[in-house]
């Protein structure tokens, strides 16, 4: 297959079209995520575009980036940290034809799953974001930049949501009244979010902001936890963003395009495995107030991915890529199935994260 990928972009790390294949891969809905394998020698690479529509300061990555980077490599030498590979001129990214690439290297041995299969797997990748939180701890979360300002900031989101229903046409509005009555019935998840603002014991944190299971390698045999990947949404948030983002998506057995809702079930035992890994790091880091957030994270990120899905659908789906017109319409819905299903489990779920508090 011929890719659309100039050839200054590889000449920029020291490669060439005739030295190197290239192959897509990766099901992210944002960046272009390619493998690169020169030919010779065995070290691979990922090479990534960067989609600038979305992330508007592309170098406000590469900051971020270099400052956590910096710390770690000065505080915690050991842990593994992928960060992108300068070009040959030393920049943090090629800025090629108005477009920005970067080079990462490709961890071997490892896998990325799509899909959990074992608890064991919730456990792993909660323990690596977990851990990198708290490697972070005393990371001062200020000298960050955000690389999308208000990224999980609810009120932002549900601001988004009114604006979009308002400029939305007729015909769309009809098709999803369902789903907006949903979200305007959820909303006192943003107020209780709100009245949590003001507590001293509620800090930012340096977080990931996207930790679904594609984005954690694991070891290929023995499947622990080896380091966490994509790391352009780290940025200052609440603890909220990555265990709720965990809950959202690693608790069914079928992802966000699931159209079949009796499909969509909770499965405790990630749920435990999830909470355990996470705690195995967290739990002496968390203030109380966080604490008792733990399974209202949930609910938080499903709820905020339900709006962002639905205003999508209302604004002509401008920004999640769809396979036909209705599919962020079907994602919202799954979303909103989710949330539902985290109440019906409500006391299972709050019973196993205080059991897990305790020892
Ligand atoms: C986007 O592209 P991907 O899959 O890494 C989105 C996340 C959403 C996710 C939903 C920058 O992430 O916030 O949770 O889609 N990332 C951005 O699938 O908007
Ligand atoms: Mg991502």
């Amino acid at each position: 297959m011929e890719l659309n990928l100039a050839s200054e972009v590889l000449n920029a790390y020291g490669f060439t079209k005739k030295n190197t294949t290239i192959t897509q891969i990766g099901t992210g809905l944002i960046n272009c995520t390619y493998l690169l394998s020169p030919h010779a020698g065995n070290q691979k690479y990922i090479l990534q575009q960067i989609n600038i529509a979305v992330f508007k300061s592309p170098w406000a990555i590469a900051e971020n980036l270099k400052a956590i980077s910096d710390y770690l490599a000065q505080h915690h030498p050991d842990y593994l940290f992928i960060k992108p590979i300068p070009t040959i001129e030393g920049a943090e990214m090629a800025h090629i034809n108005q477009e920005f690439w970067r080079l990462l290297p490709f961890v071997h041995h490892t896998v990325s799953l799509d899909v959990l299969t074992d608890p064991k797997q919730a456990f792993e990748a909660a323990k690596q974001f977990g851990k990198l939180s708290r490697l972070l701890n005393n990371f001062d979360t200020r000298t960050l930049e955000p690389t999308i300002p208000g990224f999980h900031d609810l009120g932002l989101r549900y601001k988004q949501f009114t604006q979009a229903l308002s400029e939305a046409p007729a015909a769309l509005r009809e098709q999803a009244e369902i789903q907006i009555e949903d979200a305007l019935n959820h909303k006192y998840i943003l107020d209780y979010y709100t009245s949590y603002l003001q507590k001293d014991d509620f800090p930012d944190r340096v977080m990931h902001h996207d930790t679904k299971i594609s984005n954690v390698l694991l070891d290929e045999k023995t499947f622990k936890g080896i380091c966490v990947i994509d790391l352009d949404t780290i940025m200052p948030g609440k603890f909220i963003s990555d265990l709720g983002d965990m809950m959202r998506t690693y608790l069914c057995a079928c992802s966000e395009n699931e159209i079949d809702l009796t499909r969509i079930k909770i499965r405790l035992p990630y749920f435990e495995a999830m909470i355990k890994g996470y705690l195995s790091e967290m739990k002496a880091i968390l203030t109380a107030t966080e604490k008792e957030l733990m399974l209202f994270s949930g609910r938080y990120i499903i709820y905020m991915q339900a709006l962002r899905f639905l205003s999508d659908f209302l604004n002509g789906n401008t920004y999640y890529p769809v396979s036909y017109p209705t599919q962020n319409l079907d994602r919202a819905k799954n979303q909103f199935q989710l949330l539902s299903e985290i109440a019906v489990n409500e006391k299972e779920l709050q019973g196993i994260i205080e059991e897990n508090l305790l020892y």
